[in-house]
């Protein structure tokens, strides 16, 4: 019997780590290398309002990763974020686009990593190279989740790649060019205990020179009344984040969909002080712009050479 092979991403993984770990399952099955794509955790909000706007089907969700011989990790690259439930030594292929990766901790996978937008685009890239025939629905997928990690190509992180691989994928998919405003205004609806749940869904812990590190990422349309309305709720819970997970630093990175504004948030003094030293932002009630507007994944390497610098 051939080895069971499962591609997944980290636990709770957000659009683009679904939408890069389905369409490469679809890839892969198409090169008879027979697979199951499954998910450990929550999908994020982003994700199900693709999936049931377009009535695609759910993925499947699973407790743990044990009756598989091999995995493929899609948008996953570091030990923290797969929680522990899964054995690196089990992982064959990694393909990933972030600076900041533990690919030498799995020693039998073969990596890709390409500090493009989305790990989307290198998985579209797969198939343009190929001419494997892609499906409408995964081109909705990868499509979606270039869209959403690019910020409508707004953000610094776009890469004339991610342009090139969404074109060929709204080809297929064919939304039309205001689609970006219904994906972003479905994931801007904060109301409520949504907040938290946000907050707390898109939470990242990084350990650098023995300093523990938490970055929640928010990114909503209309970030000015969001902060002018809720900004203690939010520092309330990210104090809630940083004393449950023992951190010495913990902020949000909110991020605007409209204008692509970036701001800081945190109550945390050592955190705001980290902060200021890193982007010269200056904080008043707990906020701070942050000009040009980064990526979680592109302001954690600049926080860890300012620490090893300090330490
Ligand atoms: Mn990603």
């Amino acid at each position: 019997m051939p080895a069971s092979l499962l591609v997944t991403s980290y636990v709770n993984p957000d659009l683009d780590g679904v939408a890069g770990a389905v369409a490469y399952g679809e890839f892969l099955a198409q090169t008879n290398q027979e697979n199951t794509v499954a998910f450990i955790g929550e999908l994020h909000q982003e994700t199900k309002f693709v999936l049931n706007y377009f009535s695609l089907q759910h993925p499947l969700i699973i407790d743990n990763t044990d009756s598989f011989d091999q995995i493929i990790l899609v948008d996953s690259s570091d030990l923290a974020a797969l929680e522990g439930h899964i054995n690196p030594a089990k992982v064959i292929e990694i393909i990933d686009h972030r600076s900041l990766h533990e690919t030498d901790k799995f020693s039998n996978a073969k990596s890709q990593i390409e500090l493009v937008g989305a790990a989307a685009t290198l998985v579209a890239e797969r198939f343009m190279n190929s001419h494997i025939v892609l499906s409408k629905s995964s081109a909705i997928l990868l499509y979606s989740a270039i869209i959403s990690n690019t910020l409508n190509f707004k953000g610094s992180i776009t890469t004339e790649r991610d342009r090139f691989a969404a074109t060929y994928l709204n080809n297929i998919a064919e939304l039309p060019s205001d689609y970006w405003r219904q994906l972003f205004t479905a994931k801007s609806d904060l109301s409520g205990s949504k907040l938290k749940a946000t907050l707390a869904g898109d939470f990242a812990t990084f350990s650098i020179n023995n300093n523990r590190l938490g970055i929640a990422q928010v990114e909503v349309m209309n970030v000015k009344q969001l902060i002018a309305s809720r900004v203690a709720e939010i520092t309330e819970a990210l104090t809630g984040l940083q004393s449950d997970n023992s951190l010495d630093f913990i902020f949000l990175n909110l991020l605007d969909l409209e204008t692509g504004t970036n701001y800081l948030v945190t109550s945390d003094l050592n955190t705001q002080a980290l902060l200021s030293s890193v982007f010269s932002a200056s904080f008043a009630n707990c906020v701070a712009l942050n000009n040009p507007p980064l990526m979680r994944k592109q302001i954690v390497p600049l926080i860890k050479a300012e620490l090893e610098l300090n330490s």
